[in-house]
């Protein structure tokens, strides 16, 4: 299965990803947490990702698609993939488009998780105390929602044109979320 995963910060996309990934055996492909390990390891591209991130924007397209394209060329996308966090533009959309058509291999569903704006803050700040993100500070989780809602809830449009859109309830424990996700890419 390809799949892709959308939602605003904090309404649970890398936490899901982990659990439906591993459900249906597929590599989970998540550009934040690919971005994070290039900042941990002091790359050039951490380096370049590092000061769109921390400001709570979005890392230049060109950037994160010769990422992507790279990651899922390689050997283990056999079975498919969870895209986790990309697209998250119309010119990423398109690109991703372009890769499954030169690759003759369809995308079977957009997961779309919604979530409440003030929950998704308090789950941001919780986590913050936690891990410490540098974009896990108000003013920049409040950015980064701002960029989501202008950049990336349009896209759910374009994938419900394609009949791929399903939208997911992600408040309740992320269990809950967990089995409505399953549930939706199972039936
Ligand atoms: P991401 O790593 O994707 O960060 P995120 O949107 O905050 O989501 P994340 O998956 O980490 O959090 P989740 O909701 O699971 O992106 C970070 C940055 O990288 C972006 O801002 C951007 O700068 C850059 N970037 C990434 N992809 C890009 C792209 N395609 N184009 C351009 N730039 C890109 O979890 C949040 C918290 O909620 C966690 O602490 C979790 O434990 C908690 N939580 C989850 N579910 C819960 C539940 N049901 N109940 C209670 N808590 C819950």
């Amino acid at each position: 299965m390809r799949i892709v995963l959308m939602g605003p910060p904090g309404a649970g996309k890398g936490t899901q990803a982990t659990v439906i990934a591993e459900a249906l055996a597929i590599p989970h492909i998540s550009t934040g947490a690919i971005f994070r390990a290039n900042v941990g390891e002091g790359t050039e591209l951490g380096r370049k990702a590092k000061e769109f991130m921390d400001r709570g924007e979005y890392v230049p397209d060109e950037v994160v698609n010769d990422m992507v394209a790279d990651r899922i060329a390689q050997p283990d996308t056999g079975n498919g993939f969870l895209l986790d966090g990309y697209p998250r533009t119309e010119a990423q959309v398109a690109e991703l488009n372009r890769m499954l058509a030169e690759a003759g291999i369809p995308l079977d569903r957009a997961v779309e998780i919604t979530a409440d704006t003030e929950e998704v803050v308090q789950r941001l700040l919780k986590r913050a105390e936690i891990e410490g993100r540098a974009d896990d500070t108000e003013d920049v989780i409040r950015r980064r929602l701002e960029v989501y809602a202008a950049e990336t809830e349009p896209l759910s449009r374009l994938y419900s044109e394609q009949g791929l859109l399903v939208r997911v309830d992600g408040m309740g424990s992320v269990s809950e979320v967990s089995e409505r996700i399953l549930a939706v890419l199972r039936g």
